[in-house]
């Protein structure tokens, strides 16, 4: 069941879901927002639901959970990290129907760019271009060294993770042992030889890409959709501000979200929402996900 909120009073020609329609018919340059919420169906929790992340850490009794992607904590001791990493560690080979649906969206050449949150690297597994995608918080699909910037696939690292063992790197491991040999006195930092997944801590800048491409990215954008995304965490909660006025906002997401400016909210599963938008927008919108005809079934 998808319910539908208008809330801006500006752009008074899209209020319903028929003018969504329209609008993603008409779009050539969509530009997609998504987060946490597109991967929740398939199992990776989100952030800040009442079943999400920050809830599953608070037997940590952090005074904030957010500590666990700190990056001088992680520096001073990655065993934190490392103890609940493995709740987040993307499942291999599977993608949602909000996926396909960004996909659909690049077949039809409407895809401007995807922003996404998500570290889970899903959009590239689900076929979204690596042109057309900009992991503003990086991913799992690597890892480097904190010591000596040896990076590696993040398959390589993901057995250790999901044991909740520290990876170390091989190269620095014989780092370890001779500084350890000359000195066995030698002080060597908790995080010396730790991989680490390049998803972007609190206290990291945004990847480059990021900064390369938002602005001209605002300026050519015809419609913006955000899916899954509490919008919380800036800078990518700003974009949505910073898109030009004459631009159709369009959210999808289970909860409300009051502090921006949406034209329409389809409150709902967003796989549930995409699923009816592709069945309505026709046949050629049809989502190349396994569990889309039973979805379809449902709506
Ligand atoms: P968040 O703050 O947890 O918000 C998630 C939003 O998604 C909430 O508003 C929910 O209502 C909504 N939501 C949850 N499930 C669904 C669903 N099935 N359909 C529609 N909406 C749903 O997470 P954000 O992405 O806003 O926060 C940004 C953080 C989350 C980034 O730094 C990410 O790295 C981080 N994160 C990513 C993943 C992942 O890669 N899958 C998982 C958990 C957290």
């Amino acid at each position: 069941m998808i319910k539908v909120k208008s809330i801006r009073e500006r752009l008074d020609t899209v209020k319903t879901i028929d003018d969504v329609l329209e609008q993603i018919n008409k779009a050539k340059k969509i530009l997609i927002i998504t987060g946490a919420g597109i991967s929740t169906s398939l199992g990776i929790p989100d952030f800040r639901s009442s079943k999400g992340f920050y809830s599953m850490v608070q037997h940590l009794g952090l005074s904030d959970p957010q500590e666990v992607f700190d990056l001088d904590i992680f520096h001073t001791d990655p065993s934190l990290f490392y103890s609940i990493a493995y709740m987040i560690l993307p499942p291999e080979k599977i993608y949602s129907p909000l996926h396909s649906f960004i996909t659909v969206l690049q077949k039809k050449g409407k895809l401007l760019r995807n922003y996404t949150q998500n570290i889970d690297n899903l959009e590239s597994y689900a076929g979204v271009k690596a042109e057309n995608l900009i992991q503003c918080h990086g991913s799992f699909a690597t890892a480097t060294c904190v010591t000596c910037k040896y990076q590696v696939k993040g398959e390589k690292i993901a057995p250790q993770i999901r044991e909740k063992e520290i990876p170390y790197c091989p190269r620095c491991i014989k780092a370890r042992k001779a500084l350890l040999k000359k000195d066995d006195d030698a002080y060597i930092p908790e995080s010396f030889g730790v991989f680490k997944p390049d998803i972007t801590f609190f206290g990291e800048p945004l990847p480059k890409t990021f900064h390369d491409t938002i602005g001209k990215d605002l300026a050519e954008c015809d419609l913006l959709i955000s899916v899954g995304t509490s919008l919380k965490v800036a800078p990518v909660a700003d974009i949505v501000d910073k898109v030009p006025e004459s631009v159709p906002q369009i959210l999808i997401n289970k909860d409300p979200i009051d502090h921006c400016n949406f034209d329409v909210s389809l409150l709902g599963y967003c796989d549930d929402v995409a699923s009816y938008l592709a069945n309505r927008l026709g046949d050629s919108w049809a989502l190349p996900h396994e569990d889309y005809d039973t979805i379809r079934g449902t709506n």
